[in-house]
């Protein structure tokens, strides 16, 4: 199979695609082509590298999705909602300064610079399965560590019960945003228990460097057995609430998209089955698995709930 590497003129093959050799490749066509006429500035791609990531048990034996992929198929619509929008128009979006907020139910509420979120825990590599509600999968290599870690920072108070996730909302480097396709900012929700499970991953890396714009950078949440809109892109502020939060997706269709979003095959979209999905490279469906294939680590938190009613 052949794909095409964005506007390149000429189609790669993915099996000569190494995470490695793509960036290297970008910086030097960004390098011979004087950055002229390709839509593109080299900041977004031009990340730094991560320095003394540690494997992790946590991490799913499945062979990673090539970065090419992972890096040009996306769901970002603050910068428009092709897949290919996001890897396109976040030439101009800018990761420094950057600071994230963390406030409300909590004894001693903070702002982190990016610096010291990459700094305030050895790094992880989480190579998680990720499902998108719209049906498709892969399996991506992210590097951060657990959120708790950093919501232990501000210790949170007993009546702390959700936390309500801000990303940005820049009009001036996302074009996304004059669109009124969804309520911005996006905001996206989990329960205290969902947001202090080891799994749930503070996440400032892919494949051993920084974020890339259209992932999310420079800081956003993983939440690798619920649908990929849990999973909040290039946050600005956490808050600690008593209440369930209002979220972006589930304000726009209540029916389709539950506060909850648990990847589950037995209950379906209300357009379409989630029963099966297509992991991006791979040519036949494969079967959905009940939270993603986390039952294990996760089954418990929902354990006498009704997950159709809850979904
Ligand atoms: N701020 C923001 N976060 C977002 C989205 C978005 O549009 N805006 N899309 C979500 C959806 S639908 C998916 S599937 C994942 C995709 O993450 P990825 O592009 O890094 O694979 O990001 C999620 N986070
Ligand atoms: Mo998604």
């Amino acid at each position: 199979m052949l794909i095409r590497v964005r506007r390149f003129a000429h189609p790669i093959a993915p099996s000569e695609i190494t995470p490695q050799s793509l960036y290297q490749a970008r910086r030097d066509f960004l390098r011979a082509a004087g950055f002229a006429g390709i839509g593109l500035a080299l900041p977004a791609w031009g990340v730094d590298k991560l320095a003394g990531v540690q494997k992790s048990s946590y991490s799913t034996s499945e062979t990673p999705t090539p970065l090419i992929n992972i890096a040009s198929y996306n769901n970002y619509y603050e910068f428009g909602t092709r897949k290919d929008s996001p890897s396109e128009n976040s030439g101009q979006f800018k990761t420094r300064p950057w600071t994230l907020r963390i406030e409300g139910l909590c004894a001693k509420p903070r702002s982190f610079a990016i610096e010291d979120l990459l700094k305030l825990a050895p790094l992880e590599e989480r190579i998680y399965r990720m499902r998108c509600v719209e049906g498709w999968s892969m399996v991506i290599p992210w590097n951060g560590y657990p959120l708790a870690t950093l919501l232990k920072q501000v210790e949170p108070l007993a009546g702390a019960k959700y936390v309500e996730f801000t990303t940005v909302a820049d009009r001036a480097t996302m074009p996304g945003l004059s669109f009124p396709v969804l309520d911005w900012p996006y905001t996206e929700g989990l329960r205290i228990d969902e947001a202090m499970h080891p799994l749930t991953l503070l996440t400032l890396g892919l494949y051993g460097e920084e974020l890339l714009a259209q992932n999310g950078a420079p800081v956003r949440v993983v939440v690798p057995w619920k649908y990929g809109f849990k999973s909040a892109k290039s946050l600005v502020r956490i808050r600690l609430v008593d209440k369930q939060p209002a979220t972006t997706w589930t304000k726009a269709d209540p029916e389709a998209y539950g506060f909850y979003s648990n990847v589950n095959p037995e209950v379906d979209h209300p357009r379409w089955s989630q029963a099966n999905e297509r992991r991006l490279g791979e040519f036949l469906k494969r079967k959905t698995l009940m939270f993603n294939g986390y039952a294990d680590q996760v089954a418990q938190l929902y354990a006498g709930m009704d997950l159709r009613k809850y979904f």
